[in-house]
């Protein structure tokens, strides 16, 4: 069997194997047909079976969480979580709280993690979490005793040498409070089992802004492969989470335009970029109300648009030269990357996990548009996580300018891996391959090593 038939026996077999997981078929798709020509050239990893075994999680947790609402009113959801690859480090990644999370949605961002970790250079493996808990609407009180109920069971499947979660969609600040504050109750060990932790209490500097500023970092590196930089470029940002707000922060800080912020409702449009006012107003309304954007954009007099994506304004209101989506999977499809690469796009830099679906990221691509793929542009977040696990470790906290400066070098060192495995692979500039080689040897060369499991 070549090379080629491996891979598509081993998609085919996958397929079979979890079927209604169309985001993990997606994601398996996406990484091991760039892998082709690695695999040519090191029959060892045919061998060891190291796609087959890649492709299966090292153990998946499903449990029941029940908690009371306001009311007195119980309520059941399921919480999981999948301890995908440990080669090179304790499992590590977020927990995602959001109606649509199924087993397929963890099982697509576990499988992510695992490259996106190894990238970062540090003692990562990967995992990922949640439930389909919906934090829309719910009180803080409702909010902690869900945390509270959710952390009763997850507590025995993690620790601070064994699988380390931390955020993700609906899980920011007040939720690891909570989740670390039950764990510790439960275990009576104050350790770095959670990372996005407070400052108080073994939180690092820069973790809340990591991702996005991550993300706009990698994209300068993209953009300074083509002698070009962020100044006066206008950028369509999809979400205003945490990913996004960052973003924002650290674009319109070198430059950039911002022009659109968005939510589940609908999208904004920012005829003249994001200032401090704004931003503050954004930050406000979604990190600590939890609130609507819609109420931003009337404050300021901002149109808004309901039920539509950033990209469909950002490309109505003129010239769009970045798109970084980040808010949620498969938020750019092909019509938006046609509509996006018409507008005058030169880069996108994938603040979220997986928002373009295949079709888009191969229109991207024949196009000449330069992209980065989340589990490159991302990897800020979870890198000072691994920061954060380090600082807990010795037990010392480390300086803004220090965290920072470390997550630049990161984000640096990622994207030269990423160039550089494109270039000896044959595919220069391709920075999707470059980097899913250049996770998937260190991951599967750490296999090898360790022995047959
Ligand atoms: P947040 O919960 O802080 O923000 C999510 C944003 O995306 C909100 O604006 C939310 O709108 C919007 N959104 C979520 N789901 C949908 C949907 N189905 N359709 C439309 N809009 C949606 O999450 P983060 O900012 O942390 O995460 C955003 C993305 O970045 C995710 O893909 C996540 O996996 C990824 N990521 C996050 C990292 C981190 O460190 N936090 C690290 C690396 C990647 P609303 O408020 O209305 O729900
Ligand atoms: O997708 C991601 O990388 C995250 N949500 C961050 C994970 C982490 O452990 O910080």
């Amino acid at each position: 069997m070549n090379a080629k038939e491996y891979v598509e026996n081993v998609i085919e077999h996958v397929k079979a194997k979890n079927p209604s997981q169309p985001e993990f078929h997606q994601a398996v798709e996406e990484v091991l047909h760039t892998l082709v020509p690695v695999l040519e050239k090191e029959p060892k990893y045919m061998k060891h079976k190291i796609l087959e075994r890649i492709t299966e999680p090292e153990r998946q947790i499903i449990f029941r969480v029940t908690w009371e609402d306001d009311n007195g009113e119980l309520h059941v959801n399921r919480g999981m979580r999948i301890e995908f690859n440990s080669a090179i480090g304790p499992y590590k990644g977020g927990l995602r709280f959001h109606p649509t999370v199924n087993i397929g949605i963890i099982k697509f961002l576990g499988f992510e993690q695992i490259f996106k970790n190894a990238l970062t250079g540090l003692p990562m493996g990967g995992g990922k979490g949640g439930s389909d808990f919906d934090p829309h609407g719910k009180s803080d009180a409702e909010i902690r005793r869900f945390c509270e109920n959710f952390m009763m069971e997850l507590y025995r499947h993690i620790g601070a040498d064994t699988d380390v979660p931390a955020g993700d969609i609906g899980v920011g600040g007040r939720e690891i409070g909570y989740l670390f504050g039950a764990y510790k109750k439960i275990v009576d060990r104050f350790e770095g089992v959670l990372t996005g932790k407070g400052l108080n209490w073994g939180g690092s500097l820069i973790r809340p802004e990591a991702t996005g500023y991550g993300a706009t970092y990698y994209l300068m590196e993209m953009l300074k492969s083509k002698g070009e930089d962020l100044k006066g470029k206008r950028v369509a940002i999809s979400g205003s989470g945490n990913v996004a707000q960052f973003a924002a922060e650290k674009v319109t800080q070198l430059g950039g335009k911002v022009i659109t912020l968005s939510d589940s409702r609908g999208a904004m449009y920012l005829p003249d970029g994001i200032n401090d006012e704004i931003w503050n107003a954004v930050y406000e309304t979604k990190a600590i109300k939890h609130g609507k954007l819609e109420e931003v954009a009337e404050k300021f007099d901002l149109p808004w648009y309901s039920g539509k994506k950033a990209w469909e304004i950002a490309v109505k209101e003129g010239e769009v030269h970045i798109a970084m989506p980040s808010a949620t999977q498969n938020e750019i499809d092909l019509n938006d990357a046609k509509m996006l690469v018409n507008a005058g796009l030169i880069a996108v830099a994938e603040g979220a996990n997986m928002p373009s679906t295949l079709d888009a990221i191969k229109y991207f691509m024949d196009n000449g548009i330069l992209f980065g793929p989340a589990k490159a542009a991302n990897a800020g977040g979870v890198a000072v996580s691994g920061l954060e696990m380090s600082q807990n470790s010795m037990r010392l906290q480390w300086t803004r300018e220090e965290v920072d400066q470390k997550l630049q070098q990161i984000m640096k060192n990622i994207y030269e891996t990423g160039a550089k495995y494109a270039e000896k692979y044959g595919k220069p500039g391709d920075l999707l391959m470059g980097s899913n080689i250049g996770g998937f040897v260190k991951v599967a060369d750490s296999m090898i090593d360790q022995g047959i499991y």
